[in-house]
């Protein structure tokens, strides 16, 4: 049997609708709606057009189903970001972007009614200021917020104009930082004790099973059968794309989902919520099956991505990513590093507050070496990228107790050659990058299991990943001081 899917993968950046094949020894993707995405700016805050994205999901979909037939459909997005519904289902302002800087200094407020120990012993996540949690504590007071209903994560809410169903996919569910970790259902206690309405948060279900079939009214606009069913998928798009992570069963591997940001880390079956997990600020996010993806974000290609958009916003000439890339590869290696995952890199970067600068002005701090040209700069940000891997790779195999003997690299980042290489030369292990559309295949694959297909599990799904997608091996190579390279990261300048 082989299905035919709409994969729809959004990104902060760009949001994509797949037409997948999935079959006996088949699995294929093809780009048949693309669009561009990116915070709106309104009044000093930081919206998604959340609208604007169902239409584009919308096109997609009758895209998919004007090429050939349509089984099913799955969407996934980046985590964190909701919509509230008011008691009538409809949508109350927009969804805020965890770009946006109103929950800067949420945290240390949050902390002080419950500490970050009984946090992590209840969420197990990396304290990030842009959690839903957070979010929704800078939003309480707000007409909002006080009318709300029903929270809908991105994934859910356009899941739930495409059905009419309510639900919280429990992958994305477990970014919120109101999930319980252990027992895989919201802590209403949490929410409580923050004064949150708890009861907004929808009834949790599975990747995997089937939210609903199409509304009939959405199905007419389309041109199809009511009964094409939405899936649930990993609706965390890092969840789906660790699903196509084509890695072999029982090798012990470390995987980078790299793209807007980098998710780094492991895939295990239980959470690990010890002290020094907590210390070293470690995630424990839900999996496709029930695994645990304990990982870090990393802030990923965005830095290089805000270099570029500066450059070009003030036409550098060779600011096109394939001149920077060559620029960074005949630069001096580790000649400044900095921390790439300081707060100040975070916002997007303006004409008074550009990127580049940023990043400068982090080295200056920390008494580096400045970098001049455009080709410097992204050598200091891919150094510094692979830098961070090489840390928190290495931390999370001591602290889930395992080895580290190849690590996967996916997504978008995947086709960058110059920052797998450095990465495989920073760990000391080999690098494997590809697929670069592992989240859109993770979608894929999840949603051809729900409708028969013969994958039982995760090693199925990846097997049948390896014998379709071709990956390229990266080897380390010795001669530079990542140690010394690691030393000067974060460290005070002399004198
Ligand atoms: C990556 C991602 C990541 C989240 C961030 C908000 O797209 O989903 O896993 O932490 O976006």
């Amino acid at each position: 049997m082989t299905l035919r899917v709409a994969a729809v993968d959004l990104g902060a950046t760009s949001g994509r609708v797949m037409a997948a094949r999935v079959g006996p020894g088949h699995l294929s993707l093809k780009e048949v709606h693309r669009f561009p995405n990116g915070g709106v700016p309104v009044g000093g805050s930081l919206f998604w057009d959340v609208l604007g994205i169902h239409r584009e999901v919308l096109s997609g979909i009758a895209e998919v189903a004007r090429t050939g037939q349509l089984d099913g459909i799955g969407i996934d997005s980046w985590a964190v970001d909701y919509g509230l519904l008011d008691r009538d289902g409809e949508l109350l302002g927009n969804p805020h972007s965890h770009r946006d800087p109103r929950t800067r200094d949420v945290p240390e407020v949050v902390a002080k009614t419950v500490d970050v120990q009984e946090q992590y012993a209840v969420n197990g996540l990396q304290q990030l200021p842009f959690t839903t949690v957070f979010q929704l504590v800078a939003a309480r007071g707000t007409a909002a917020l006080e009318s709300a209903h029903t929270l809908l994560l991105l994934p859910d809410l356009l899941g739930y104009w495409l059905t009419g169903e309510i639900g919280a996919e429990r992958t994305n569910a477990s970014t919120t930082g109101l999930l319980d970790v252990t027992t895989g259902e919201w802590s209403s206690d949490l929410a409580r004790r923050l004064e949150l309405p708890w009861s907004i948060l929808p009834p949790l279900r599975d990747a995997g099973s089937v939210v609903g079939p199409l509304r009939p009214e959405v199905a007419a606009d389309l041109g199809l059968a009511p009964e094409v069913p939405v899936v649930a998928v990993g609706s965390h798009d890092t969840a789906s794309a660790v699903v196509a992570v084509p890695a072999e069963s029982g090798s012990s591997f470390g995987y980078i989902s790299s793209g807007t940001w980098s998710l780094v880390g492991l895939e295990l079956d239980g959470p690990v919520l010890t002290e020094d997990a907590r210390r070293a600020d470690f995630t424990n996010e839900g999996g496709v099956d029930g695994t645990v993806r304990f990982l870090k974000n990393v802030m990923g290609l965005w830095v290089l991505s805000e270099c570029l958009r500066a450059w070009q916003d003030r036409g550098t000439p060779a600011t096109d990513l394939a001149s920077l890339l060559a620029g960074a590869s005949t630069a001096a290696p580790l000649r400044t590093v900095v921390d790439i995952n300081h707060p100040s890199l975070l916002g997007p970067g303006s004409a008074t507050d550009p990127m580049p600068e940023r990043v400068v002005g982090l080295a200056r701090a920390a008494g580096e070496p400045l970098p001049q040209t455009p080709g410097e700069i992204t050598r200091c940000v891919l150094d510094s990228l692979a830098l961070a891997y090489r840390r928190h790779l290495r931390t999370a195999a001591r602290l889930a107790g395992r080895d580290l003997e190849v690590v996967h690299v996916v997504g978008g980042g995947s086709h960058n050659h110059l920052l797998c290489q450095l990465t495989a030369d920073a760990l000391g292990v080999p690098v494997l990058a590809g697929p670069g559309e592992a989240a859109a295949l993770g979608n894929a694959l999840v949603q051809a299991r729900a409708l028969g297909a013969d994958l039982p599990d995760l090693a199925a799904m990846r097997a049948l990943v390896r014998e379709t997608h071709d990956v390229r091996r990266h080897d380390p190579r010795p001669g530079l001081d990542w140690d010394a390279a690691d030393g000067r990261v974060g460290r005070e300048p002399a004198g």
